[in-house]
């Protein structure tokens, strides 16, 4: 009998994740680290199992039967197991509801996104929609649309699945995806009316989602994206079929793949103004950010799974006489990748912290800029890091990482939407320069990196950080002197961003 290698092995996910459990410990009231413990350890072991369960099979994909026996259009979708079994977990353990709750004040966005960390993986991409629907709930709550409130919260925030609704985010179209303002959807009041929305959604990702937020220009308003206005939608009647809305096909992705992605016709659905009219783009905002956060925490799950597969191979797989474990090589490749690991993982719980604390008018005007700034920046280099670090932990598989049953392919699968979707990487670092523009957010920018400095306690850390700052306060000078000349400064944007 030939030899036969043991494979990678997960153990409970919380307990295992000194990172997570150290920045816990730092950041959190004791009484409230022991009564949230139990819930982040349930969350560690499913995603041990999910992973002992999931491995070794190809996702299996949603489905789409558009037509039924009798020629009516139904635009059925079956969504996978895990899809179905992710909803209830969802909305039991509150993974939209922590980050509003009043339970945990300002450390309630870190109790949920620790949630959302330890789930993303097992969660078959289940945390798509239920950012969108963080992102939802924000929206409606800076738009102080009281119908909304009454009627959507309530049932975004539960925590009864029976109740609990989940949103989608309607905004890319076939011209626009990043420039939103070419948008072509109408929307037109009927004899009665209610707003109804003509048009063609070119990615609706959890497109069976109870309700969606989508931008439609009305009828006669301008071009661009300022006349666009943002609307809310129930795509389903209560027996779950469709109103003014048709299903053209489910997109056939490179990854995410139990995500249903719809191209989707707008015949005629009802839509609620959300903001008024007008001041689409602006109105959406705070779903962006939210949105952006998520996928920056989903990342750095990424990251960490990957990582954590490696680590554990590493101590079985034996080369050249020794455990990879040993090899210096092998020990300093993953050193480099646990570094990076740390500091994105850092940098988005940062982001998580001041997104707490600007929830709960507990942030400073300075922290409200550092997060508005730090916020695409966390999306757009965890979301590069992401599909840089699933390649390589690939690699510390040798070739059985290459192979689909080992589980590693679809983790670099799933990372490269990351950097696309929320906003691609440029289009996120020219969001960075929009902020860096406004010159308080320049000495916001300063004022914190002197907080930073005056924490960092070791030596040698405090000359890394005395050279980053030395290296960031270059930037306003960099920018006053590309101001006359726009083109140059665009093309600098994602190198300012990195
Ligand atoms: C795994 C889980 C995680 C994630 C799941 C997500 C699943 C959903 C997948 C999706 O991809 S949904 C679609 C996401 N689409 C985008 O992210 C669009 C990308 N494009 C941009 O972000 C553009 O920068 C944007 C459309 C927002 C702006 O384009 P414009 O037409 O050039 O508008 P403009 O004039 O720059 O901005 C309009 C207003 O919005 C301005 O305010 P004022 O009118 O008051 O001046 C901007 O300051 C403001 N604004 C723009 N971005 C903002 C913002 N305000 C706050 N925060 C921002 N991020
Ligand atoms: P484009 O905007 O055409 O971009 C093409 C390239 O041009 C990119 O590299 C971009 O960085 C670059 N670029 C664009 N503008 C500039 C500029 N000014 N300067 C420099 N470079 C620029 N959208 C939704 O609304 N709802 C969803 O539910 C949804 N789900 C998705 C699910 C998946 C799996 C994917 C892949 C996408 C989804 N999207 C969704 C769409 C996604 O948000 C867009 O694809 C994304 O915003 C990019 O838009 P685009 O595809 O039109 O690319």
């Amino acid at each position: 009998m030939s030899f036969v290698q043991a494979a990678a092995e997960l153990g409970n996910q919380y307990r295992d994740d000194r990172v997570l459990r150290s920045h816990l410990q730092r950041c959190l009231p004791a009484p409230m680290r022991d009564s949230i413990a139990p819930e982040l350890d349930e969350l560690g072991a499913h995603a041990a199992l999910a992973w002992q369960r999931e491995r070794g099979r190809s996702a299996c994909e949603p489905q789409l039967t558009p037509w039924d026996s009798q020629g009516n259009r139904i635009d059925r979708i079956e969504l996978t197991p895990a899809w179905i079994e992710s909803r209830g977990l969802a909305a039991r353990l509150g993974l939209v509801a922590a980050g509003h709750e009043d339970t945990y004040a300002q450390h309630g966005r870190t109790h949920q996104f620790a949630l959302v960390y330890l789930h993303h993986v097992a969660s078959a991409f289940f945390t798509c929609p239920l950012a969108m629907t963080d992102g939802a709930a924000t929206c409606i709550k800076a738009a102080a649309n009281t119908e909304l409130l009454a009627r959507a919260w309530p049932r975004w925030l539960s925590r009864d699945p029976e109740q609990f609704w989940i949103s989608g985010q309607w905004m890319t179209e076939t011209p626009g995806g990043s420039d939103v303002g070419n948008s072509e959807t109408e929307a037109r009041q009927d004899a009665t009316g209610q707003w109804r929305l003509y048009g063609r959604k070119w990615f609706t990702s959890a497109v069976q989602a109870d309700t969606a937020l989508a931008l439609a220009r009305p009828a006669g308003a301008g071009p661009g994206a300022e006349s666009l206005s943002l609307f809310y939608l129930e795509p389903r009647d209560a027996q779950g079929r469709w109103q003014g809305v048709q299903i053209n096909r489910l997109k056939p992705k490179l990854g995410t793949r139990e995500l249903p992605s719809a191209e989707t016709e707008l015949v005629g659905i009802a839509g609620t103004p959300v903001n008024g009219i007008g001041h689409g783009v602006r109105s959406i905002a705070p779903m962006l950010n939210v949105t952006r956060s998520w996928n920056a925490v989903c990342a750095i799950a990424t990251l960490r799974r990957a990582l954590a597969l490696a680590r554990d191979y590493a101590t079985r797989r034996r080369a050249f006489g020794k455990l990879l474990a040993e090899q210096p090589l092998h020990q300093a490749t993953l050193a480099d990748l646990q570094a990076d690991f740390e500091a994105a993982f850092q940098l988005t719980f940062e982001v998580v912290g001041l997104l707490g604390r600007a929830q709960h008018d507990q942030a400073s005007d300075d922290e409200r800029l550092l997060l508005r700034l730090l916020t695409p920046l966390a999306k757009l280099w965890t979301g590069k890091l992401a599909v840089a670090i699933t390649s390589e932990a690939i690699e510390c598989f040798g070739g059985a990482g290459y192979i689909e049953d080992s589980g590693l392919p679809q983790l670099l699968r799933d990372a490269q939407v990351l950097p696309i979707w929320e906003g691609t990487t440029n289009v996120l670092s020219l969001d960075v320069l929009r902020v860096l523009r406004q010159p308080a957010a320049l000495d916001s920018w300063r004022r914190a990196l002197d907080r930073l400095l005056d924490a960092v306690g070791a030596a040698e850390l405090k000359n890394a950080a005395a050279a980053v700052r030395t290296q960031a306060m270059s930037l306003p000078t960099a920018i006053a002197a590309l101001a006359a000349e726009p083109a140059r400064l665009e093309a600098a944007a994602r190198e300012i961003a990195l």
